[in-house]
């Protein structure tokens, strides 16, 4: 189980596959750097950034999903600890992003349904439904993707949402987190703040 959650009101988490881009919106949400010094993809404890005046912080939790180098038993307890995690703090938790790689997230969604799994993503997305905390979809590295809107509707389908995807636009945010285009993103969260009545928390997200 994760250890030393600063103990904070409100709470936004990061989730997703490993190397997605998480800490790269990690550092353009937050000023703050968390990969210096470690391997993309090898983060197994969360990274929280709080304000403690503010009683707020954003936190990137470890990806889930293949890593290489990382056994599949081990990798079973990373998402175990991450679902209690955000079970345990649902409460503080305004926001669950589920961020994903443009360019492949259709791709390996399909090859799980193919093998009859659960694809990580879709397994995510519904769990944050049901423990009450409305998905948002940040659908990263579009500077990758040359058919952006039949890339984001196919996501759409593949989430139960029906296309076009521009109807989805509270929950669903086309980004490119490593030129710190994220505004869609921005705007989902002041939505969400907004709705939790913290509007006193929206300087940290435009
Ligand atoms: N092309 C592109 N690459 C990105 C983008 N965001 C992140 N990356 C790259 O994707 C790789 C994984 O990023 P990282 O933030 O470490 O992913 P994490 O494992 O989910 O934390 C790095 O090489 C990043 O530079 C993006 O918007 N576009
Ligand atoms: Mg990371």
């Amino acid at each position: 189980m994760f250890e030393d959650r600063p103990d904070r009101d409100v709470e936004v988490v990061l989730v997703g596959r490993s190397n997605v881009g998480k800490s790269t919106l990690m550092r353009e949400l937050t000023g703050h750097d968390f990969s210096t010094g470690k391997k993309p993809g090898v983060t197994r404890q969360p990274n929280h950034f709080d304000w403690a005046s503010e009683s707020f912080m954003f936190t990137d939790l470890p990806g889930f999903g293949f890593m290489s180098g990382v056994e599949a038993d081990q990798r079973e307890a990373i998402k175990t600890d991450i679902v209690r995690y955000i079970e345990g703090n649902a409460d503080a938790i305004v926001a669950g992003v589920i961020v994903v790689d443009g360019k492949s997230a259709v791709e390996i969604i399909d090859r799980h349904t193919k093998r009859g799994e659960i694809p990580h993503d879709i397994e995510m997305f519904e769990f944050l439904v049901d423990v009450g905390i409305d998905p948002i979809v940040a659908v990263n590295k579009t500077d990758k993707i040359d058919d952006l809107d039949e890339r984001l509707d196919a996501i759409c389908e593949r989430l139960g949402l029906y296309p076009p995807w521009q109807q989805w636009s509270e929950s669903i945010a086309p980004i490119c987190a490593k030129r710190g285009e994220i505004e869609p993103l921005l705007a989902c969260l002041r939505d969400r703040f907004h709705e939790h009545n913290r509007d006193d928390l929206l300087k940290f997200v435009t």
